[in-house]
């Protein structure tokens, strides 16, 4: 029976994505830049399955609140392309799941990709991405490695919200992400949640919303001329736009852990005293991003691995389009 298996990595974005301007077709409210990476991949392999229902497993687990969100974006692809078999789907994560490191993202880029090629769909890559945002916002980005582009697109219908390449995971092969992993628990508020409360309460919101675009195309230069003070400078800046929205939410949204603190002034005070290029991020989690060069990389992690809450650092580079195999 033909399977197909796919493996593709999660993003990081520089440039953030925290709101939607429509829920159901997950359409963002503004622009963000990711960079995919090495270290986040999830493999997942997909088949018909001859019963009439999907049968789904996570890291050998068949956890139910996993599983929810896949089902209903097996429903949604059912209903959009008139599919009317069901899958069987086991997926691996190489890396802490449901703790903000973007296992969604890997996850539902991987889906799209697999039912494509298993459905002989023959959907353009816009159209994969499109439908692996229908998934989750920043599994729109995964469908390539890189630097990515996911567009806000205008149009009601969705249809030209879809990421693109901007530059090849080949681009900068000196640049990379350090991942401080400050816990595995899964997080209290998903992002899906999180993010619709900013949108709906945070004062800041829309300044950051002007702020952010602004900074797009700086940080698509500086990525060409590989500037790695001005892509660490601007990423932070974003990133702290960003945290601002997510405090000044109601509630208050707060994702860090006494870890994490640690790891973001470990970092501030290598760059502001010791001179070294290296720069913060964090998402809808506990885990810090230190983006950095390959040169710089040992001594960073070395400090990283001493700080209290920090139980392991992953280095990671740019990875390369994800891989999609069709066994016969
Ligand atoms: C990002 N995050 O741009 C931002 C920054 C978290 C903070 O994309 O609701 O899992 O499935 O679209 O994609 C995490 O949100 O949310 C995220 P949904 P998603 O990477």
């Amino acid at each position: 029976m033909k399977q197909v298996n796919v493996s593709a990595n999660a993003n990081i974005a520089l440039i953030k994505y925290w709101g939607k301007r429509d829920e159901n077709l997950m359409l963002p409210t503004k622009s963000s830049l990711s960079l995919t990476l090495t270290a986040l991949k999830t493999t997942t392999t997909i088949a018909l399955n001859k019963e009439q229902h999907d049968c789904i497993e996570f890291d050998g687990h068949s956890d139910e609140q996993l599983q929810s969100p896949v089902r209903s974006f097996l429903e949604t692809t059912r209903a959009l392309f008139g599919i009317n078999s069901h899958f069987s789907i086991i997926s691996k994560n190489y890396f802490p799941t449901a703790s903000g490191l973007a296992s969604s993202a890997s996850g539902f880029a991987a889906l799209a990709l697999g039912i494509n090629s298993l459905c002989n769909l023959q959907l353009s890559m816009q159209e994969v991405s499109i439908l692996a945002r229908r998934g989750s916002g920043s599994a729109a980005r995964s469908i390539y490695g890189g630097a990515v582009i996911w567009h806000r697109g205008d149009a009601n219908d969705g249809s030209d919200s879809f990421a693109e390449p901007v530059l090849p995971a080949s681009w900068w092969p000196d640049l990379r992400v350090l991942i401080a992993i400050t816990t595995t628990a899964a997080k209290k508020v998903s992002s899906r949640a999180g993010m619709q409360q900013s949108v709906a309460t945070s004062p800041r919101y829309q300044d950051w919303l002007i702020r952010s675009n602004n900074r797009l195309p700086a940080m698509i230069t500086a990525l060409r001329s590989r500037n790695i003070i001005t892509v660490g400078s601007l990423s932070q800046a974003d990133w702290c736009d960003m945290r601002d929205v997510m405090l000044s939410t109601t509630p208050s949204l707060n994702y860090w852990n006494e870890g994490s603190l640690n790891a973001i002034m470990g970092v501030k005070m290598l760059r502001e005293q010791h001179g070294i290029a290296c720069y913060v991020t964090t998402d809808a989690g506990p885990h810090v991003k230190v983006i950095c060069l390959a040169v710089d990389a040992p001594v960073i992690m070395q400090k990283l691995q001493t700080l209290l809450g920090v139980s392991s650092v992953l280095e990671s580079t740019i990875a390369g389009d994800p891989e999609v195999e069709i066994v016969e």
